[in-house]
């Protein structure tokens, strides 16, 4: 019999690659997805399947975090072995703009999932995965942080995570739940939404070293961050739900990195050398050397700037995780290092970019032409 996962958030970043991961271990995957007035399913759409072929593995059904009888209604549907609970309004600046929306999708959706599985009298048949995160330790207790450390979220989404959080390990105490959160920390790829840092990072490095762009705007440098790869992630999600008992886990790779270091280690894969000079709002970045002939980058060129806009009312300084008991109960291993991670963001950026002018050139300006 084919296992059945269904995944909220299947339109994102973690999402797309949780699909492909089950789909090769052969499960029926149904995903829930927006009703948006443009397409949002490109990072899943070389998965799609032509919905009047036979034997299909997946599915997409409309819906919303914040539509309780549509859940219930889909989970109804599908009777799902595993639910992977990814959809959020993720965006940490973003939800100090949006915050009751942040707590309805991000906190209550988490709630209104659980609620469903009772309702449905599916407690002992559907598993569920609750994509916890590091923003929930916030202003830092503990270093490294693991399972134990206390919380103390810094921002509208990391208290609306700490609800889902701790609902999450209520309905498995109260109603005997195989319910699990998985506390990630971050995690990139070439298919990272654009408004994070790193990705916008390697998508305007990349512009810039074929001079599409002249410089990037970024906030808080000295803010430090534990990246991973998305992919390694996704493999713990399901790794999580197989282990023989509903526990938390923490997910991190146990090595912390500046976002100032991040920009230069994003320049060296295109051969060039960054410095920084001066401090606080003032500190720009300046091209120092550049040993690739391809591009044509003037020596001494301001190519990295501050804009306070970027900046958090409350801002995570420091995070750093320990996966020690991932890695010992479940065998965790990550494939990917900061540097691999680096390597195949801007590896895709610069195609894409390249991929952008040719097509310019050609006569078709992809961001700029709408007529
Ligand atoms: P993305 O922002 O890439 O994807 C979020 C997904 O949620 C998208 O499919 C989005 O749909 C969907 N979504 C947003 N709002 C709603 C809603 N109201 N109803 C239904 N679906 C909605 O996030 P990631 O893939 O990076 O992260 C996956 C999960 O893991 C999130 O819950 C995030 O908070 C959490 N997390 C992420 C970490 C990371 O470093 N990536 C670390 C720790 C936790 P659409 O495509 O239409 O916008
Ligand atoms: P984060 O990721 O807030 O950690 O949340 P993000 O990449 O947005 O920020 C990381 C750090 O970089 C600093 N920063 C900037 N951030 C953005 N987005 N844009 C900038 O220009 C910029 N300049 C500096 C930020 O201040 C911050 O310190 C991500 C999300 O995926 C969450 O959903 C997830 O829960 C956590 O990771 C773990």
């Amino acid at each position: 019999m084919k296992k059945i996962a269904l995944i909220t958030g299947v339109t994102g970043q973690d999402g797309a690659y949780l699909t492909e991961l089950l789909l090769k271990k052969g499960y029926e995957v149904h995903g829930i997805k927006r009703r948006a007035s443009s397409f949002n399913t490109q990072r899943i759409d070389h998965l799609y399947q032509d919905p009047h072929i036979e034997n299909r593995n997946l599915f997409l059904h409309y819906g919303d975090m914040t539509d309780t009888s549509n859940l219930i209604r889909i989970i109804q549907e599908v009777k799902p072995d595993e639910i992977y609970n990814l959809a959020a309004m993720s965006h940490v600046h973003v939800s100090f703009e949006t915050p009751e929306y942040t707590a309805n999708v991000d906190g209550l959706g988490t709630l209104r999932l659980l609620e469903a599985i009772r309702i449905l009298n599916l407690e002992k048949k559907t598993k569920i995965y609750q994509a916890s995160t590091s923003e929930l330790y916030g202003k830092v207790q503990e270093v490294p942080q693991t399972e134990t450390t206390p919380f103390y979220p810094r921002s509208p989404y990391g208290v609306a995570k700490m609800y889902a959080y701790w609902i999450t390990v209520n309905y498995r105490e109260a109603y005997n739940l195989f319910a699990c959160n998985g506390i990630l920390f971050n995690h990139e790829s070439p298919i990272r939404g654009e408004t994070f840092v790193t990705r916008k990072i390697t998508r305007a490095v990349s512009k810039i070293a074929l001079g599409l762009q002249e410089k990037i705007y970024l906030g808080n440098l000295d803010a430090q961050r534990d990246w991973g790869h998305a992919k390694d992630y996704v493999r713990m999600m399901w790794m999580i739900l197989q282990a023989d008992t509903p526990e938390d886990w923490v997910i991190a790779t146990g090595k912390t990195t500046k976002v100032r270091d991040f920009v230069k280690m994003a320049f060296k894969e295109v051969g060039v050398e960054i410095e920084f000079k001066g401090e606080g709002e003032k500190e720009k970045g300046y091209i120092k050397s550049c040993s690739n002939a391809e591009f044509n980058l003037e020596i001494g060129k301001e190519v990295v700037a501050i804009d306070p806009h970027y900046y958090r009312p409350t801002e995570v300084d420091l995070l750093i995780g320990d996966a020690t008991k991932a890695k010992e109960k479940l065998g965790w291993v990550p494939e990917f290092t900061l540097q691999d991670l680096v390597k195949d963001m801007m590896e895709n950026d610069v195609k894409l970019m390249k991929k952008e002018i040719y097509l310019k050139k050609g006569g078709h300006d992809i961001l700029n032409n709408y007529e």
